[in-house]
Formats: C-alpha cells, sequence, structure tokens
C-alpha cells in the first residue's frame, strides 16, 4: 500500500511511524508512507498557508491552492482515479474498525491534515472525496488524527502483523470487547492468575474468556451487545450476570 500525507509539519510523523510495527512494515516494503509539506506548494516568499477568513471572525484558514496543488503533484506521479482522498475533521464520519478494513483493502490512500481554525471549505467540496473523524473532540491539527487512522489501517495489511491468527481471532469477536490477558508472574504481590488459564484445558480457557469478553463487554460496552451475534447460551449467560450485578447493588 501506498500511503501520501499532506500537511504542514512532516515532523510530527517522524515518532508514530519510526517505531515498532509501522517500522518494520516500512523496512519490509509492506507500506511506503510519505509526508508531504503543503508549503512547499506555495509560490509567494513568506511560503503563506493561511488567510483570515471571509465575514470575520476568530483565528485564520488554509488557503485552498497549496493543498490543491500537492495533490495535483500526486496526480503526475499515480492515477488517483478511485484513491480516496481523506480529510481529517471533527466534522467525518467517525472511524471505526469496519472503515479500518475498508481503508486497508485500497492499493494508495491520501491524507489531507488541516490546521487552524480550519480548511477552505472549496477544499472539502472539491478535493476531498472522503471525510473522517477520529472522535469527537477538537484536536489543535489533522496530523495526530491522521496517524492513528494510518496506524489502524496498516497493522492490518497483509504480513504486517507476525501472527495471522491474532487478527482472525479479533474479527471472530469483533462485537465483544477483549478477554483479560495475564501473563507470568503467577502470583504478583497478593494477586493471583485465574486457575483455569493454568490449568491446561483449551476449552475450558476458551469458554473461561469468551464469558469474560460478554461480562466486560456488559460493564464498559452495553451498547456494542445489540449488535452482536449472541448464542442463546450468551444471552442466558448475560442475564445471569446483570442478576447478579442487581443483587449485589441492593445489599
Ligand atoms: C479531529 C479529527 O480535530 C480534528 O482534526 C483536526 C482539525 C481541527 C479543526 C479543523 C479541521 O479542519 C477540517 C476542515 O475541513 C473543511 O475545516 C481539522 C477530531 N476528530 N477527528
Amino acid at each position: 500500500m501506498r500511503i501520501d500525507i499532506l500537511c504542514l509539519f512532516p515532523s510530527m510523523f517522524d515518532g508514530p511511524f519510526s517505531e515498532s510495527i509501522l517500522k518494520r512494515a516500512r523496512e519490509r516494503g509492506l507500506v511506503d508512507i510519505v509526508v508531504h509539506d503543503i508549503r512547499a506548494f506555495t509560490h509567494d516568499t513568506h511560503h503563506t498557508t493561511d488567510d483570515y477568513p471571509y465575514g470575520g471572525g476568530a483565528g485564520m484558514v488554509m488557503k485552498p491552492e497549496p493543498v490543491f496543488e500537492a495533490v495535483d503533484s500526486l496526480r503526475k506521479e499515480f492515477d488517483l482515479t478511485g484513491v480516496p482522498v481523506i480529510l481529517l475533521t471533527p466534522w467525518g464520519r467517525l472511524f471505526n474498525q469496519s472503515i479500518a478494513y475498508e481503508l486497508s483493502r485500497q492499493k494508495q490512500l491520501v491524507f489531507i491534515c488541516g490546521h487552524y481554525e480550519g480548511i477552505d471549505e472549496r477544499v472539502s467540496q472539491h478535493l476531498a472525496t472522503d471525510h473522517i473523524s477520529i472522535g469527537d473532540y477538537v484536536l489543535t491539527s489533522g496530523e495526530i488524527a491522521a496517524a492513528v487512522v494510518v496506524d489502524a489501517v496498516v497493522r492490518l495489511l497483509p504480513g504486517v502483523l507476525g501472527a495471522e491468527a491474532s487478527l482472525l481471532d479479533e474479527s471472530h469477536s469483533s462485537y465483544l470487547l477483549e478477554y483479560p490477558q495475564y501473563t507470568r508472574p503467577a502470583r504478583y504481590r497478593e494477586w493471583t492468575v485465574p486457575p483455569v488459564l493454568l490449568s491446561g484445558d483449551h476449552g475450558k480457557i476458551a469458554r473461561w474468556r469468551h464469558e469474560q469478553a460478554l461480562l466486560r463487554t456488559l460493564k464498559w460496552r452495553p451498547d456494542l451487545l445489540e449488535k452482536a451475534p449472541l448464542s442463546n447460551e450468551d444471552k442466558h449467560l448475560l442475564e445471569m450476570f446483570k442478576r447478579q450485578d442487581n443483587l449485589q447493588r441492593d445489599t
């Protein structure tokens, strides 16, 4: 996959893309990430990328020309027909794992990172083909949002994660939160690892993990259970959990 990121502060990506799994994915040629400085596409002596908003108001707005020219420069190298040009913005469609999967199937992605109070609306209307938000809050710039999306997408690319099994496991239970994990030591301070995990009984361990995933989802993200494909046994377990929880609250 080829990923182009257009932004005003390219060095913001130095950290996240140069460590751990993303670093290895780039080194192994599984993904080619190129960060472009929008400022390089200005023509005035001050390299102006922002200007006052028409109609007045506080703050500055990113000018459209350098952003359009940055994408045009990519068009000289690539046929961008069908390639998503993604604007990171608080009002975009809310990013989630299924959008990450959708983007991971593309051969190329272009990200535009906004700054200041926003970007000239013509970038959104006539250049961006997709608008993505990573959550309901406002960041100082789109770079951190782009890094989040790139990270979630790249780890899904074939060969990036060592054990393919971990992804299979993940998609299988994507409607539930992950079960709790433990590693050595079996006893730390007075806290012991649940004995079932030391039992060697893999059937029993799988059932315990599924039960824990259900319990954790009920506690932290009950909204997810509405969409989850639950077996009758799952539903029965959840009803038991809820009843126990109610009893504990009453006493
Ligand atoms: C963001 C993304 O804050 C986020 O992204 C950065 C940002 C902040 C303010 C404006 C902006 O520009 C977009 C725009 O488009 C026309 O003006 C981008 C929060 N969740 N996800």
